[in-house]
């Protein structure tokens, strides 16, 4: 283990995911170091009383060299970007800089499943847990999902499976992290203004295959030109894969998914289930394959797709007012998914778009505006830049807030149109997060529905 009593250990960063790494490294009888931007007196109650029970130091209001160097190992969060001044120079002068993956690996007594991909980890990180849950098995489901890593360390000692959607700042720092089951659902640009370029973040990622084939049972998106690109030899020619092509050892057909299992095939329909969709067919067929070791029942298997509610802030209908639909897709923070929630409605969409900016290119959003939308609503700090790389193909305006939005596209909407919530941009700079976004989009369509 990197952790041993007595040493001292720091953390960068005290969301959600730091605090619970602040817990963990207390309770494994580590000194604990504390740094934020934040202000102690910024926290909640509750989290200034864990700050002040399991921490010896805290620095406030940003990060020094000189108090993060008191430590033997920094364990930075996964929203800290590492071209921090004090990271960059803690770095260059030996410092262990480590992600809360690198902390976990030696001490996940459990077979981890690790999920990871541009979109849809969330959702296929939900629906192998419940697989596994159906089929009996003692789970944790966490990660980037919203229960941290630390969380799992402090409580998962007797679960049988690990279940971890992982991100690429996750993955970035994650140290000997080997999962036994690795699945990449897709890769398209995201998060561009951290990893600075595509091979970066693409990079990033694939070190979630970095045990090789010997130790990871590795399962890919067979259908993405961008994840051929990238992953190694060695990883593509172990690889089960899943999608449309024929052969794919999960391959989505029609409203169903076919399985290749001990040389007969398995189907598994859909038809029915909220995973009926393009990204959920092949969402479910990625499930399949990453559950595959675990000898589930395929009646309970068939029970629980069936059954399986996709989140909300994912393409999720908040209402239909007047024949129109209006959908939230708060979720779809890159251009990759938009694109997907822009395929799946189809044609005659109002989208509203845009917040903090990533650094993305938006042009990538053109050919799929040009076939399905017919107004563009901009917010937030991006708007510009959503304007000039798509401005020409269709009307657009701006809008001031969510409720301004919402209010504009219901008065252009005609019978039969689309509201589209998907913004391909961060919400930060409006939002505390896209749960917030999305909640504030569906009570401003319902406040809608209540006008006379
Ligand atoms: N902070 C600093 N210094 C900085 C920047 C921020 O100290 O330079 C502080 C902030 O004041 C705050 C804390 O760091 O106190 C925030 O830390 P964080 O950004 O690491 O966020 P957490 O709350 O710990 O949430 C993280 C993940 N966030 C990110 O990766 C940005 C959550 O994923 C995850 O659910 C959570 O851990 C639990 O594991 C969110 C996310 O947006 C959903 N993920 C990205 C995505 O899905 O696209 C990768």
């Amino acid at each position: 283990s990197l952790i041993k009593p007595g040493m001292s250990a720091a953390v960068v960063g005290c969301g959600r995911a730091g605090l619970a790494m602040v817990e963990f490294l207390a309770h494994s009888g580590a000194h604990v170091l504390a740094s934020d931007t934040r202000l102690l007196a910024d926290f909640a109650g509750n989290e200034q009383d864990l700050l002040k029970r399991c921490t010896v130091g805290f620095e406030g209001g940003g990060h020094s060299v000189e108090f993060l160097s008191q430590a033997e190992l920094i364990v930075v969060s996964p929203g800290i970007d590492l071209r921090h001044p004090a990271l960059t120079r803690l770095r260059h002068g030996g410092a262990a800089l480590v992600g809360e993956l690198a902390v976990a690996a030696p001490l996940l007594r459990a077979p981890v499943i690790a999920i990871t991909g541009t979109n849809g980890k969330t959702t296929v990180t939900e629906v192998v847990g419940a697989l596994l849950q159906e089929g009996g098995r003692r789970v944790f489901v966490g990660g980037n999902i919203g229960t941290p890593v630390g969380t799992c360390l402090l409580e998962a000692a007797d679960v049988e499976v690990i279940v971890l959607e992982v991100s690429s700042f996750q993955l970035e720092l994650s140290g000997g992290f080997i999962p036994r089951v690795g699945v990449l659902l897709n890769i398209t640009p995201d998060h561009l203004d951290r990893h600075g370029s595509l091979d970066h973040y693409a990079a990033a990622k694939m070190r979630i295959f970095q045990g090789g084939p010997e130790q990871t049972d590795i399962v890919i998106n067979g259908d993405d030109p961008l994840t051929a690109t990238y992953v190694p030899a060695t990883v593509a020619a172990a690889a089960r894969r899943f999608g449309c092509r024929q052969g794919a050892a999960a391959m989505v057909d029609g409203e169903g998914v076919v399985l290749a299992a001990d040389g007969g095939r398995q189907v598994f329909p859909l038809g029915g289930s909220s995973l009926n969709t393009a990204s959920g067919r092949m969402n479910s067929a990625a499930a399949l394959l990453a559950v595959q070791r675990f000898g589930l029942d395929p009646a309970a298997i068939r029970r629980t797709l069936a059954t399986f509610q996709v989140g909300p802030h994912r393409m999720q209908v908040v209402a239909e007012i007047g024949g129109v639909r209006f959908i939230n897709d708060s979720k779809g923070t890159n251009t990759g998914a938009v694109i997907s929630g822009l395929r799946q409605v189809g044609s005659r969409v109002i989208l509203i778009a845009g917040g903090k900016d990533k650094g993305e290119d938006y042009r990538l959003l053109r050919d799929a505006v040009k076939q399905t939308v017919k107004h563009l609503i901009l917010i937030g700090e991006a708007a510009p830049s959503l304007a000039e790389a798509l401005g020409d193909l269709v009307p657009w305006t701006p809008a001031g807030s969510m409720e301004d939005a919402v209010r504009q596209s219901a008065a252009l909407a005609i019978f039969g149109d689309t509201v589209l919530l998907s913004p391909a941009c961060a919400s930060f700079d409006m939002f505390a997060n896209y749960k917030q976004r999305g909640d504030r989009f569906a009570a401003a369509v319902e406040r809608l529905a209540e006008e006379p």
